[in-house]
This record gives structure tokens, sequence and C-alpha cells, in this order.
């Protein structure tokens, strides 16, 4: 792509399930989102995202697809779909879809074929090995690798029927796709070309650093790394950032996305470094436009994934500090605090108590949105929507908390207590209840009942409430939205972090030309006096009053623009 238009964009994600039901089913769906364009167009966002709305059996909510090419029938159909795309447009909005193709759908044609038998013609389209040398097939430890699976149990699922297991990095209900075989990803190329000429913006790319495996010779996979008290070992050694990662993301950059103009790509990729993200992003390399990276969300996870570290400002410093520097020659960021994966920011980074929940909510986007890189704000963020108050794992639908809670406890020792206090913390369902657009009983989201409750704060944390009044969270994205598209600095000027040993106050500035903007973030319920010169004209202030004697009160934000 030769226009970067992406950078002066904000990116807003809908999780379709939980934004808004239009039928009374309970379930969020495509006629629930066009009837909110309106809401997202005041909002003032370029890009809407949505998670995965094909048809699919939800195992793990849509990430697991059964056919590329159609809507899930829970959502509506291409009719319905080819309305919403319009109606995005006619506001000036792209949109762009969540692309699955690590895995498919155990009921994928593709994989139904490929299971049928060990001639199939598909049989290669997934990972299919014998059990490990000298063990009975079937049996536990037999697994062709002693990898564990995202959400809980062995990588590996035995299919009685031909006796050899399938890999699957996360659900069983999720085979992975088999990049190294061409026919694979010609069908995935004809995919993605199918849904660009029915005129969708581009594709956010789910786990795509792991597509590509690392094979031994003998056409083997390697045992990982097992560490003290882990039932099953980290085989992510093996598919990270394997060999044919950058061959695979430019071949589709040929097959795809050459010649046409206008889109955005961005790959989900955990655990990657900078160094591989500026040979995804080099714009000379063809590969992707932006990634997401995930060092600032595994800022607070220790060695031991059931205990909760807390969080050191030095250290998110550091890690944004980092990937601003990076790719600050080449490259993009992109800039998250959460998505449908992450507990919520305000809850996370900021203060959910009635005190400071807006000032706060206010300050995070403020910090984030003033930073080089394109933003996403995640359905809800804008109202400054908390975690869910989770009583007990019976409250829980997300296939990672019920999987990872059953191997902690069944195989790992690990007592209820524990694991739910981090589930509590950081599950994904936190981000997935329904979205709050009003005090009524079931929020505005459905006349029927949610599939997932929804959070009694709704009363007072709501759309229709934020969008009444002129200090909320909502009307404050507004303007930060609208400073990205007026104020080149926030685009393109150059970044440079401050006060780096400071526990309590992230500050930057920006520089482009002769400007310079100063951001300033209180993370404390504290006053703290900033060594800063604080001049020029103040922009933005969350707060009613500027700071008086350099002293920036808790939670606070603002920005100081001067020449
Ligand atoms: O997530 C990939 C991923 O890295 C997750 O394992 C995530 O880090 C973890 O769940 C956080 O707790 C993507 C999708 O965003 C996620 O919703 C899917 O479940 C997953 O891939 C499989 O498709």
């Amino acid at each position: 792509m030769t226009d970067s238009w992406w950078k002066k964009a904000v990116v807003y994600q809908i999780y379709p399930r939980s934004f808004a039901d239009s039928d009374g089913d309970g379930m969020g769906d495509l006629r629930g989102i066009v009837g909110h364009l309106d809401y997202l167009a005041e909002l003032g966002v370029d890009v809407l995202w949505l998670s995965p709305i094909y048809p699919s059996p939800q195992d793990d909510n849509g990430y697991d697809i059964s056919d590329y090419q159609n809507i899930e029938p829970l959502f509506g159909d291409l009719e319905v779909f080819d309305e919403l795309l319009a109606g995005a447009h006619a506001r000036g909005m792209k949109l762009i879809m969540d692309l699955v193709v690590n895995h498919s759908s155990d009921e994928h044609q593709w994989f139904l074929e490929s299971r049928s038998s060990k001639d199939n013609p598909k049989r290669d389209w997934y990972w299919w090995r014998p059990a490990r040398d000298g063990m009975e097939p079937g049996t536990p430890g037999a697994e062709p690798t002693n990898w564990g699976s995202v959400f809980g149990g062995p990588a590996w699922e035995y299919d009685e029927k031909t006796g050899e297991y399938y890999l699957h990095l996360f659900s069983k209900k999720q085979p992975d796709l088999n990049w190294e075989n061409p026919e694979v990803r010609q069908a995935v190329y004809a995919m993605m070309r199918w849904w660009l000429d029915r005129g969708v913006d581009g594709f956010r790319m789910d786990v795509i650093n792991m597509i590509s495996k690392v094979i031994g010779e003998d056409g083997s996979l390697r045992d990982g790394r097992l560490s003290a008290g882990s039932a099953y070992a980290d085989g992510s050694d093996s598919f990270i950032g394997g060999p044919r990662l950058h061959e695979f993301l430019q071949e589709m950059h040929r097959e795809v996305f050459a010649g046409r103009e206008g889109l955005l790509t961005v790959g989900e990729t955990p655990g990657v470094t900078v160094e591989q993200a500026r040979l995804h992003t080099d714009p000379e390399r063809h590969e992707v436009d932006m990634v997401f990276q995930f060092d600032h969300v595994w800022v607070d996870r220790g060695p031991d994934p059931w205990l909760l570290m807390p969080l050191q400002l030095t250290n998110l410093k550091a890690i944004f500090g980092r990937w601003q520097a990076g790719l600050a020659d080449l490259g993009w960021n992109s800039l998250y605090w959460n998505n449908h994966d992450q507990p919520r920011a305000v809850s996370r980074y900021g203060d959910d108590s009635k005190q400071y929940r807006v000032a706060s909510a206010k300050m995070l986007g403020t910090v984030l949105h003033l930073h080089r890189g394109t933003p996403y704000i995640y359905q809800g963020e804008e109202l400054g929507m908390t975690n869910y108050p989770f009583a007990g794992i019976g409250d829980f639908r997300d296939i990672e908390a019920l999987g990872q809670y059953r191997q902690a406890l069944d195989m790992e020792g690990r007592s209820p207590d524990e694991v739910l206090t981090v589930l509590r913390a950081r599950g994904r369902d936190n981000a997935r209840t329904p979205m709050q657009w009003d005090g009524s009983p079931h929020a505005g989201f459905t006349t029927g009942t949610p599939w997932l409750a929804v959070n009694p704060n709704h009363t007072e944390i709501n759309a229709a409430a934020a969008q009444a009044d002129a200090d909320s969270v909502f009307h404050w994205y507004r303007k930060l939205i609208e400073l990205r598209h007026t104020e080149p600095a926030v685009v393109d000027g150059d970044f440079t972090m401050l006060l780096p040993n400071d526990e309590r106050l992230y500050a930057f500035t920006r520089r482009l030309g002769g400007t310079e903007l100063l951001v300033i973030g209180n993370f404390t319920g504290e006053p703290v006096r900033a060594e800063l010169d604080l001049t020029g004209e103040l922009i933005l202030n969350n707060l009613p009053g500027a700071p008086a004697d350099s002293t920036i009160a808790p939670w606070q934000a603002v920005v100081y623009r001067r020449k």
C-alpha cells in the first residue's frame, strides 16, 4: 500500500456478539450494529474492525470458523452485511474484517474432508501426526509433542478413525491449518480477495505470527520446555515467528493486496519483538501495515500464571518507549489498552472507583492517543466501562477461563480461590459483557436474555448518559480523535519519553517542525509535582483546574502545545 492514510486514523473494535441485539435472542447481530452507526460516526472513528462474523459453532465465540465466505446466521446474512458496509462507507468509515486463518473450525468442510481418511486430498491441509514413538496411540503422554493448548489440555487431539493426532494450538475445535501446503495458502488468498471485491477495507489477522511452524527434517515437531508446576510444555519456540512467516506474509501481499489502495492490514502477533515488528511493518517489505504487540498487556505477568503481579509504571513506560523508538524510522505502531481478550483498561491501568473512574479513563485515553501510532478503541472503552463483578466460575462463559480453570485445579493442584482471583482481574469475559447503551434492565443491549450478564453498573455507566454529559469519557474520546485529525504533531511528531524513572507520572513530548506537544498523565490517586516546564497553551485537561505550582492532580492528564 503506497498511501498510509491509517496513520491519521482511529480504529474502533466491535465484538458483534456483545454490541447490540436487534431481534431479542440475547446475542448481538449485524442489524444491531447498523442501528448504532450514527453513534460511531458521532464518536468520529475512521475504521470499524469487526471480530469474526462468519458461520461458526461458536466454541471460541466465532474465532472457530466453519465457512469463510458467509455470515453466521445468529448475526445475519450477506444482505445485512452489505447494508452495514454501505452504511459505514456512507458515513465515511471503513470496515475491516477479522481474518482467522491460523486455524479453522473442526466443522469446516476442509477439516471434515481432512479427517475422513489418510489418503484424502485435504489430509495434508492440517497437522496430522502419529503417536510418539513406542507409545500406544490415544494414551496419556502419547501426543506427538508435549505442548499445551492455550485453552488448557494438550495441543493435540487423537482421532480414532485414522489413528493419528491433529494439532490445535487453541481449542480442539480449532485445528491448525497447514500453511506449508500451497493449496491451503491459495484457498485463503482467494477467500480474502472475495471479501475485498465485496468492498471490505482490510483485515485484522488473528495470531498471524503462528502460521509457520518449525519442522524437523523428518517432518516432526519438537518438544517444548516444561516449567515446574505446569502440566504441559510451552511450545511457542516452534510456532511464534516461525521460519517461513515473512515469506508467507509477502506472498499474501502479492496475491491479495498488491495493486489495491486504501486498505488497512494489522497482524495480531503475540510475543512479537521490536526487531520482528520492524521487518513486518517496513513498507518496502510488503507484509502488513502494523502489528499488535503484547509486551504491555503481559507487563504484570510473572513466571507463575496464577499470581497477580503489581503493575509498575516504569515498566509500562519502558515498554512503550522501546516500541516508540524501535519503529521511529520505519514501520508503524498500533496502540491499544484493551480488546476482547483483555480486562477493561480503566479497571486494570486506572481506577474504576466512583471517585476516579471518569478522570482515570480520560487520562488513559489521552496518554495512549498521543503516542505515535494508530489507536484502537475497544467497544465500551469510550464510556469507561469496567470489569464485571464475577462471583464464581459459574459466571464465566469464555472457553479460555473455563479450560484454564479445569487444568489448574485438576492437574496442577491450584485452589479455586487463587485461580478465580486472577480470572476476575484478567479474564476475557470482563471485556465481553454487553455494551451499555442505557440504564434500562438489559442496558438497551437486548429485549431478551443476554448471553452474558450485563454489568450492574450500567444504570450509571451507559452511552445515553455519556452522550448527554459534556464532561463524559465519550466526549473526551471525541476530542482525542478530533485532535489526531487536526494536529499533525499527533500523527507525525517525534516521540521523546520524559521522567523514565518516575513511578507516578507518564510524560513525553511529540515534536514536529516548530511545534511541541507536552503530554503528562498522573497514574495515581495522589497529587504529584512534575519536575517539568509546564508552559504553552493548555490544549487538553481532563479536570476543571489547570495544574498550579506544577502539581498534577490525581489521575489528571494535560497536553500543552508550544512553539
Ligand atoms: O488471540 C490470540 C492470543 O494470543 C490469545 O491467546 C490471548 O492472548 C489470550 O486469550 C489472552 O488471555 C486471538 C483472538 O484474539 C482470541 O480471541 C482467540 O481466542 C484466539 O486468537 C484464537 O483464535
